[in-house]
């Protein structure tokens, strides 16, 4: 018998139990032991119903990625799931957990399948590139519909099993999965129930045959937002050979797309991405099993659209906040905001209607920094300057009980230096959340020079816990996110010095796949922050300070690098602010050249990477997926460019390096000299990948 999937008789009905943790991923020793077992069940006699179930915290969650670019191994997973389906003895599906991928694309095989209630249903292979490639397209429209196939499909989001049971991709919820799948499997055997096989039901099918908009619409209004991606519109597209060819040609159709985006680029960079976010959880340089603390109670200071977002995180994932203000007013507006803000979701039918009411309830709203004693962590998201933050950590001090973890969700202040006011440095540590925090991904955990390693691992938890995607980078100014993002904004600045636009930097980057340029985001923010910062320090920038002169602070004042109509985001090339550049540079006696996109998008992109290069010199940064992680989640990377760290491997450090080199020349720039890292990396013709795999191997 398997090592990872046994084989068990109770009377008449068999019971095949796959058991390969963590996931029960169908590696080669699954699909095999699928087999071998379902064949001797078949065999024996004594057998008249076959149930499928997993061992451990779920059903089986997909094929197993890491098998996917090397040589496959036999059995194929279709020849596993053929011999299933025409078994002659009927097979019932026992899910709990998440059954995703190939593992749902087993459970369509099966003749029935039941779930227990807290089970999750779905196709998720478009998030990492990918078309389901054992059925699925096929199968699941027959199942439910093309309508509702097409949207997890495509969304690739699973859903409920309340939501199966009532789409008809479950025949019924059970208490136990195993002991659920073995009465359900006797009933079967007992009412001589038929063997009901997907492949040959096409009636749920009927109604997009006779009018293919029902598939068009829901297909158009779930690529909307894909744009660059190849996996959504492979994946409709077998999803329409459902609707349009026989089974055994759409089945066809859809290997051909599932092999073809494996093969591709796309696929391998969203692969990539899916194992960098977990590596970016497993914390370097800490000893080995060190446990974090306890978080029941979380604390954040400051009500304001930092602190209400990183509020709602905690709120949505059931955890208790104390919400802090210094005054009645600043809190009433932020509960007030925070209410508003969840109500619109719950109107969008983004989350269930009553969720608004039960997540307020989570929220705490005090006045006074007193409030803080019952809090295991503390986040501070208050104005952002060293002397207040300061002062903030030494009355945390005095009111946090021992052993909270004290956390600044400051985006560049040291971490060091605030640690530096209190008398337990060790539980000091940065979190920084990205703005909308409620919505945005990403948390750089900032390890300070004297955070104890469980205060990290506390951080790192809570994040994964309240679904943010942690990344762990050092002290430094920026961190790894901002600090990176300075030197693009540098080039961006100097570029229209040169002759380029706003529009034309902007559309180079958002081409790129990025969803704003510099100067769109630049409108976002606000330009008058940068323009007092520069005052302070008594910088200039020419062109940035003539558009604060002339009132252009960006969107809040309907004008900035660009114009926006009253009410709108759509940024809207202004002939004013070409004008006012050109102004600028007949004063300053600069003559313009043409740019090209290409200089345009080497010199956004190079520099960072260039960065990087010194982040990880310096250890910043543990590993190059670690930063590849804050860019996806934080700023928008596009993922299936894998992240700056993967995307300039896939470009080559050699050529990135010589071009840094050209335009240090070229434009006079010594920052823009290729970074001793990647110099030396592009010299022995080596990626940014190999540091990775040399640091595992050590
Ligand atoms: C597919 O099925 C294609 C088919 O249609 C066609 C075939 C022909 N493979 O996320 P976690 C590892 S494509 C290998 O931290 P959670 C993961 O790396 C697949 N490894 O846990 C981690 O390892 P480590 C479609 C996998 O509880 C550990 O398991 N399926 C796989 O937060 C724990 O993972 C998917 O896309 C895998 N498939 O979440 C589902 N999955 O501990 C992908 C996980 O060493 N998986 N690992 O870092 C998930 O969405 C989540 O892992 C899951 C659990 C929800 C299952």
């Amino acid at each position: 018998m398997s090592e990872v999937v046994k084989l068990e008789r109770h009377d008449n009905i068999a019971v095949v139990t796959v058991n390969s943790p963590p996931v029960n991923a169908l590696s080669a020793a699954v699909r095999g032991g699928i087999f071998e077992c379902i064949k001797s069940a078949i065999d024996d006699a004594q057998v008249q119903g076959i149930v499928l179930t997993c061992a451990g915290r779920t059903f089986i969650a997909g094929a197993d990625i890491t098998e996917f670019g090397k040589p496959p191994k036999p059995p194929g997973l279709a020849e596993v799931l053929s011999l299933m389906e025409s078994s002659p003895k009927p097979i019932v599906a026992a899910i709990h957990g998440t059954a995703l991928g190939g593992g749902l694309e087993v459970a369509l095989a099966c003749h029935y399948r039941v779930a227990t209630k807290d089970a999750k249903l779905g196709l998720p292979e478009v998030k990492l590139g990918l078309l389901p490639g054992a059925g699925g397209t096929q199968r699941l429209p027959r199942a439910v519909g093309p309508e509702l196939a097409v949207k997890m499909i495509v969304g690739g989001d699973p859903i409920s099993a309340d939501a199966a049971l009532k789409a008809g991709l479950i025949d019924e919820i059970v208490e136990g999965p195993a002991s659920g799948g073995e009465a359900f499997a006797r009933k079967v055997v007992a009412e001589k129930r038929p063997l009901r096989k997907l492949r040959d039901d096409d009636s749920k099918l009927a109604a997009a045959k006779a009018d293919r908009s029902i598939f068009t619409n829901a297909v158009a209004a779930l690529t909307k937002k894909s744009r660059g991606l190849e996996a959504p519109f492979a994946a409709a597209d077998a999803v329409g050979a459902a609707i349009d060819l026989p089974f055994d040609e759409g089945l066809k159709k859809e290997r051909e797309g599932f092999l073809k985006l494996m093969n591709g680029e796309q696929s391998k960079a969203q692969r990539y991405a899916f194992f960098a976010e977990r590596e970016a959880a497993k914390i370097s340089g800490i000893p080995e099993g060190t446990k974090g603390r306890n978080v029941a109670r979380v604390a954040i200071l400051g009500a304001g659209t930092m602190g209400g977002g990183i509020a709602m995180s905690f709120a949505n994932a059931g955890i208790p906040v104390t919400l802090i203000e210094t005054g009645e007013e600043q809190l009433k507006r932020g509960m007030g905001i925070m209410q508003k803000n969840y109500e619109a979701t719950a109107a969008r039918g983004g989350i269930p209607a009553d969720a608004p009411a039960k997540r307020m309830a989570l929220i705490n709203g005090v006045v006074g920094i007193e409030n803080v004693g019952d809090a295991d962590l503390v986040i501070e998201a208050v104005f952002e300057t060293m002397a207040v933050k300061k002062e903030v950590f030494g009355k945390l001090d005095q009111y946090a009980k021992p052993g909270a973890v004290l956390a600044s969700n400051t985006s560049y202040l040291n971490i060091d230096e605030i640690a530096k006011a209190t008398k337990r440095p060790q539980d000091v540590l940065g979190m920084h959340f990205f703005s909308p925090a409620n919505v945005m991904k990403l948390c750089e955990i900032v390890r300070a020079d004297k955070t104890a390693p469980d205060a990290l691992v506390t951080a790192v938890s809570i994040a994964r816990k309240i679904a943010k995607v942690p990344a762990v980078v050092g002290v430094c100014d920026g961190f790894v996110g901002n600090r990176m993002l300075a030197q693009r904004g540098k080039q961006a600045e100097k570029l229209l010095f040169e002759g380029a636009l706003p529009q034309q930097v902007d559309a180079v980057v958002t081409k790129f796949g990025m969803p704003m340029g510099p100067f769109a985001m630049g409108d976002l923010a606000g330009l008058d922050i940068g323009w007092r910062s520069r005052k302070d320090r008594g910088i200039k920038s020419e062109i940035a300070d003539a558009l604060c002169e002339a009132g252009r602070f960006g969107q809040k004042t309907g004008k900035g690098y660009y114009k926006y109509e009253q009410g709108s985001r759509a940024a809207l090339p202004d002939p004013e602010v070409e004008k006012l550049i050109d102004e600028t540079l007949a004063r300053l006696g600069r003559k313009k050249r043409v740019v090209s996109d290409d200089e345009i998008l080497e010199r956004m992109m190079y520099p960072m990477i260039n960065e990087g290069a010194k982040i990880l010199a310096e250890g910043i940064a543990a590993r190059p997926s670690d930063i590849d992680v804050v860019w996806l989640y934080g700023y928008g990377w596009p993922i299936y460019r894998g992240g700056p760290m993967f995307w300039a491997d896939t470009v080559g450090l050699k050529h990135i390096a010589d071009r840094l080199a050209f335009y240090a020349k070229e434009t006079n720039d010594p920052s823009l000299e290729p970074a001793p890292l990647l110099k030396k990396l592009a010299d022995e013709g080596k990626t940014f990948a190999s540091l990775a795999a040399a640091s595992k191997a050590a």
